[in-house]
């Protein structure tokens, strides 16, 4: 029976602090903790140690991948930053990448929008900017994913863990 909870984060944009204390707040509590990318860090960073991190266009440091594929029994997690597939423009590509996967959750980043919707079997999440939010919420945002069988609950904290309700939705499997 699958019963997870994945902690996500993206674009911290050098706030080496908010990666760190998010990872604090929950490494070893949660089944896992990702990073969409353009955090700014050095790949070889020992923050790294326990989150899957892939890279942004602002990470230079050709240590991080373009994407990665988490799989827990009963649940794949497809991870990518989303400027390769041209997400500003299109969701189609983003979509194949998902698809290939097989993924139940597809995590990117890029946009700086807190988002969560489904298509397919496939959900779409994207937690938002820890450090520099666009468009209406003005939040710096993280995102709480708590997967079960039959669904996934997606909810939003800002930087002092507090949870942001607006946000919360729950979607079925
Ligand atoms: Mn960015």
């Amino acid at each position: 029976m699958a019963n997870y909870t994945l902690i996500v984060m993206s674009d911290s944009h050098g706030d080496r602090e908010i990666v760190a204390d998010i990872k604090e707040h929950y490494l070893g509590k949660v089944d896992a903790i990702f990073h969409n990318g353009d955090s700014e860090l050095p790949s070889s960073d020992p923050v790294w140690e326990g989150i899957r991190v892939v890279a942004g266009n602002c990470d230079f440091d050709s240590g991080y991948p373009d994407s990665l594929i988490t799989k827990f029994p009963g649940l794949t997690v497809a991870q990518t930053h989303g400027h390769l597939y041209g997400i500003n423009f299109m969701w189609d590509k983003l979509d194949l990448f998902a698809q290939e996967a097989d993924a139940d959750i597809c995590l990117y980043g890029h946009l700086h929008r807190a988002a969560a919707w489904k298509n397919g079997k496939t959900l779409f999440v994207n937690p938002g900017s820890v450090l520099q939010p666009r468009g209406e919420i003005t939040e710096k945002l993280y995102a709480k994913l708590d997967v079960t069988d039959d669904k996934i609950a997606v909810s939003f904290y800002n930087r002092n863990h507090q949870l942001y309700p607006a946000l919360s939705q729950e979607f079925s499997r």
